[in-house]
């Protein structure tokens, strides 16, 4: 079993080279639940419908977010009732949400409804919430208290960040089969993901980073910053807000001791030494996933680097 820690769209694009050089069905990817966000009454969950649209194809490449073709009518309605509407919900997008958000009202959890939303779209890796409590990622910026979609999307995520705080977090306890999947795991893969707020998260709740400490897989971490700066997303506003080097370096002192191995862009080669330096096998790769050609290359190449570490 492969576990890969996984954010959104960064995530999503690699696992989708992931699952060309491995059998899906051996793939177990923990998804960060600190983005959900309640919307018109509905349980929204980005990072498991970017993961979960991208392996089942109906994602929108260009955006990385919400499905190919969808249409907006239902929000315009929304608009014409004076809602205030800043995050796009597509009219197919809103199908997922208005049964998750059933499901869960009837009492199933998230690990569950999950697992039957991948079996429908004919995903045949498994994708586990990182914890069924609801644990709302806020922001604080010089302006105030943000949960982590408002910093985002409502506010343009421009805002420098005074502080990260996984609300909840102490009481959350990792989902059905998140620990186990650890603990059996011959490798555990670190997505190209926002290191504090998708990463980060899924390290914060409770037994999970201990779970990744005494597993006796490699660790190997993509870097999501290249050449000190994001493709996309505010990763560089928070490494800098919370005092890290905004560098691919950064992350790689972020993750700490968790790591075995990291791969750095080509742009970042001469960072490799300084990464060797905090005891881990570093290789450097193309690892701007453009194409699928790309994608799969990134992947190959995170596996080769756990099975050299191991
Ligand atoms: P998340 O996945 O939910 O954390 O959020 P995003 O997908 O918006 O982006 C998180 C991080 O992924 C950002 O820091 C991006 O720089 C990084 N990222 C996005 N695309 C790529 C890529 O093609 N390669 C690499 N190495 N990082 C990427
Ligand atoms: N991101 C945006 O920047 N703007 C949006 O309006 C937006 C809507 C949206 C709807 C459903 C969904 O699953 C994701 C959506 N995202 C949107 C992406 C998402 O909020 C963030 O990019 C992720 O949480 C970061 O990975
Ligand atoms: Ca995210």
């Amino acid at each position: 079993m492969i576990v890969a820690l996984a954010g959104g769209v960064g995530a999503a694009k690699f696992l989708r080279g992931l699952v060309e050089v491995m059998p899906p069905e051996d793939l177990t990817i923990i998804s960060n639940t600190g983005d959900d966000i309640e919307m018109f009454g509905l349980h929204i969950s980005p990072d498991i419908d970017i993961v979960a649209y991208t392996l089942s194809g109906l994602v929108d490449e260009e955006r990385g977010w919400g499905i190919r073709g969808d249409t907006f009518d239902s929000l315009d309605m929304i608009r014409r009732y004076d809602e205030p509407v800043w995050f796009n919900l597509g009219d197919r997008d809103l199908a997922t949400h208005i049964l998750r958000t059933r499901q869960l009202r009837a009492g199933l959890s998230l690990t569950e409804i999950t697992a039957a939303q991948c079996a429908a779209l004919g995903i045949a890796s498994h994708i586990l919430p990182m914890c069924d409590q609801p644990v709302p990622s806020m922001i604080r910026t010089p302006a105030g208290y943000f949960h982590f979609q408002e910093y985002l999307v409502q506010r343009g995520g421009r805002e420098d960040v005074l502080e990260v705080v996984y609300q909840d977090i102490a009481h959350a306890s990792p989902a059905q089969g998140v620990l186990d999947a650890l603990s059996e795991a011959e490798a555990i893969l670190f997505c190209p993901s926002n290191p504090i707020i998708s990463v980060g998260t899924i390290l914060a709740v409770p037994g999970i980073r201990d779970a990744i400490r005494s597993s006796a897989a490699p660790v190997v971490a993509i870097s999501p910053i290249i050449q000190g700066a994001t493709l996309k997303g505010p990763a560089d506003l928070m490494l800098q807000g919370l005092g890290f080097e905004v560098s691919a370096y950064g992350v790689a002192q972020y993750y700490g001791d968790l790591l075995s191995g990291y791969l750095l862009d080509t742009l970042d080669a001469d960072l490799g030494p300084r990464v060797e330096a905090l005891g881990l096998r570093v290789e450097v790769t193309n690892s701007i996933m453009k194409t699928l050609d790309d994608k799969v290359a990134l992947a190959r190449a995170a596996l080769n680097l756990a099975r050299t570490c191991s």
